[in-house]
């Protein structure tokens, strides 16, 4: 019989880690974030998830005025889900990264549940293979970052979040996030079917073994039951392939120039689309179905 599981995509477009100079690919300016997020959900990507960045110096940005433009723009072109990030950038004061959100009381927002380190360094090594100095681009201070999200920063974004009736993408980079989210869950602050974006492989969370995937799962399952709804996110060149398993074990995905600037060995992503693509064939291929923007918006019971 056929399988006709829906299949929720998100592209996360350009992220706050990678840096133009890095791939010519990256979209900086809004008009090139808006266009690669309108050409993301022409492929596919029923959510898209957003950063912004300022155009001068293509330094990632929370600044209102940076997003103003580019939401317009997916507004007047796609019924995509826009979905706005509160992690910003690791560099951020918490107050900083919620002030998108804040402004625009999206549909859905990212909220990172937990404090970690945050390791760059393979990342960044892998660039230096390519000619890359960090110390000249002025980036040596990125490669061993804290990211801070206290039980205090997560509970001021949750508060906002449940004002406005926005709902989050809770970003997982490991098991103890899975406790937390719990944790808010049992005090009635994280709301709604818990959309559980589980992220593999950064240096600081857990691993990208199939069977770190499984523990997740398992992990997640044992805490939600059947009140959360799962989607992944493997960082690098784990992207694809995390996605594909985390997809036949009933995952929804993520991809994105946000979490991989690769579509293959040594091969950069022309763009957001393509990955979408990429991702869409696979899950086609395993005779799902990809969720239109209104159908992740009713299994997410997100406000429309
Ligand atoms: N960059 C990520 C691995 C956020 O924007 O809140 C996760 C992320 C964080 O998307
Ligand atoms: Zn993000």
């Amino acid at each position: 019989m056929a399988n006709t599981r829906k299949v929720i995509i998100t592209s996360a477009v350009t992220g706050a880690i990678h840096t133009p100079s890095m791939s010519p690919h990256l979209p900086v300016t809004a008009d090139e974030i808006a266009d690669a997020a309108i050409g993301a959900a022409e492929a596919g990507a029923s959510i898209v998830h957003m950063h912004a960045r300022d155009p001068k110096d293509g330094r990632p940005s929370q600044d209102p005025a940076h997003f103003e433009p580019i939401l317009a723009k997916l507004k007047a072109n796609t019924d995509a889900v826009i979905n706005i990030t509160t992690g910003g950038s690791p560099h951020m004061s918490v107050e900083e990264r919620m002030r998108p959100v804040i402004e625009f009381k999206p549909e859905l927002a990212s909220l990172n549940m937990g404090s970690m380190n945050f390791g760059l360094y393979p990342m960044l090594d892998r660039f230096t293979e390519f000619g890359h100095d960090w110390e000249r681009e002025g980036l040596e201070n990125s490669r061993d970052l804290v990211f801070k999200n206290t039980f205090a920063d997560i509970q001021k974004i949750l508060e906002i979040g449940n004002k406005n009736d926005t709902r989050f993408e809770f970003e997982c980079y490991d098991i103890s996030h899975l406790n937390n989210l719990a944790h808010f869950q049992a005090r009635g602050l994280a709301r709604g079917p818990l959309f559980v974006q589980s992220v593999f492989g950064l240096l600081g969370g857990i691993g990208a073994h199939p069977e770190d995937l499984m523990h997740m799962r398992r992990t997640a399952d044992r805490l939600f039951g059947d009140s959360y709804q799962w989607s992944i996110l493997g960082a690098g060149k784990n992207q694809m392939p995390l996605a594909t398993i985390g997809a036949a074990m009933g995952s929804h995905v993520r991809v994105g120039l946000e979490d991989s600037l690769w579509i293959g060995p040594g091969q950069l992503a022309a763009s957001n689309a393509e990955q979408v693509t990429r991702i869409r064939t696979i899950l086609e291929a395993l005779n799902f179905e990809v969720a239109t923007p209104d159908e992740a918006r009713e299994m997410l019971q997100l406000k429309g």
